[in-house]
This record gives C-alpha cells, sequence and structure tokens, in this order.
C-alpha cells in the first residue's frame, strides 16, 4: 500500500477566500485541494488544516510515522513555533514547506522562520499555484530518495 502525500495548514488558513484576497489569492482551502487532488490523480494526499499548535505537532509525527512526504503551510507558526521546528526536525520524509505569500518580502516579524531550516524545500509567493508545484516537488523528492 502507498503511503499518502500530508497536506497540512495551519492557523487560519481556514479563513482562505473569504479575507485579505490582494494577499492569499480568491481561492479557498477547499479549491486548493480540489485543484491538488485534480492534478494528482491517482496520488493518495491527507489534507488536514488546525488553528492548534499541538494538533499540528501530533499530525506531523503522524506524518513521519504513516507519510510519503509532509506539504507544510504553518502559517503564523512559522515565524514563532520552536515545538513545531523540533517536530519536523524528528520525522525523516521530504518536508516541503509552502506559503501562498512570500513572507521573506513582507513585515519584519515574518523574517524568523522555524521551518524553512528543517524543510527540504520552501515554495512561497505563487499562490494556490505552488501547492499543485508542492505536490509535484513531493513527488520527485519520494522518487528521488530525497
Ligand atoms: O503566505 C502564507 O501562506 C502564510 O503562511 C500565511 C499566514 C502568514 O502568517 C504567513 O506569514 C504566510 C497567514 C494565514 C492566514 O490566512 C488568512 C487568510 C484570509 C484571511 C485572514 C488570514
Amino acid at each position: 500500500m502507498t503511503k499518502p502525500i500530508y497536506v497540512l495548514g495551519g492557523p487560519n488558513l481556514n479563513l482562505l477566500g473569504t479575507r485579505e484576497p490582494e494577499i492569499y489569492g480568491h481561492a479557498t482551502l477547499a479549491d486548493i485541494e480540489a485543484m491538488v487532488r485534480a492534478h494528482a490523480a491517482g496520488k493518495d494526499a491527507m489534507f488536514r488544516q488546525s488553528n492548534h499548535e499541538g494538533e499540528l505537532i501530533d499530525w506531523i509525527q503522524e506524518a513521519g510515522r504513516e507519510g510519503a512526504a509532509l506539504i507544510l503551510n504553518g502559517a503564523a507558526y512559522t515565524h514563532t513555533s520552536i515545538a513545531i521546528h523540533d517536530a519536523l526536525k524528528s520525522i525523516s520524509i521530504p518536508i516541503v514547506e509552502i506559503h501562498l505569500s512570500n513572507p521573506a518580502a513582507r513585515d519584519a516579524f515574518r523574517q524568523t522562520n522555524y521551518v524553512s531550516p528543517v524543510a527540504t524545500a520552501t515554495i512561497a509567493g505563487l499562490g494556490a499555484q505552488g501547492y499543485v508545484l508542492a505536490m509535484d516537488a513531493a513527488q520527485h523528492l519520494i522518487t528521488s530518495g530525497g
């Protein structure tokens, strides 16, 4: 049985498509999931979003045990969470960090990033399309042993 690719989203991403479309676009999280599933037809993907740090950590650990790769948009926890950093460091599957916007081009408080140093790759600034590219990147890393 093939292992799924986990696609995890952090706090407030459930609000996508409702506010700040100039930064995050018009697509909802459900739209993004549908786009990725249509693109990656036949591939097993596990989409989840939580506003709770501990729940995200449980899912990161689960991805490490049961997943083939992890695509993570840690949202604001990217910039604050040493606990998520430690959880990511504890797993040995490929990790693709994803952001809709490009945090490097934004506020000073977004310049701290606890995810990038433990990610295999980062995709940022491409909006919803970035998730499709992240899925391709995860597939590539799985097949190339990344
Ligand atoms: O660009 C991204 O994907 C972010 O991870 C989004 C986070 C932000 O804190 C990161 O710096 C970059 C924010 C997610 C909240 O999304 C909202 C969407 C609509 C309305 C309000 C928040």
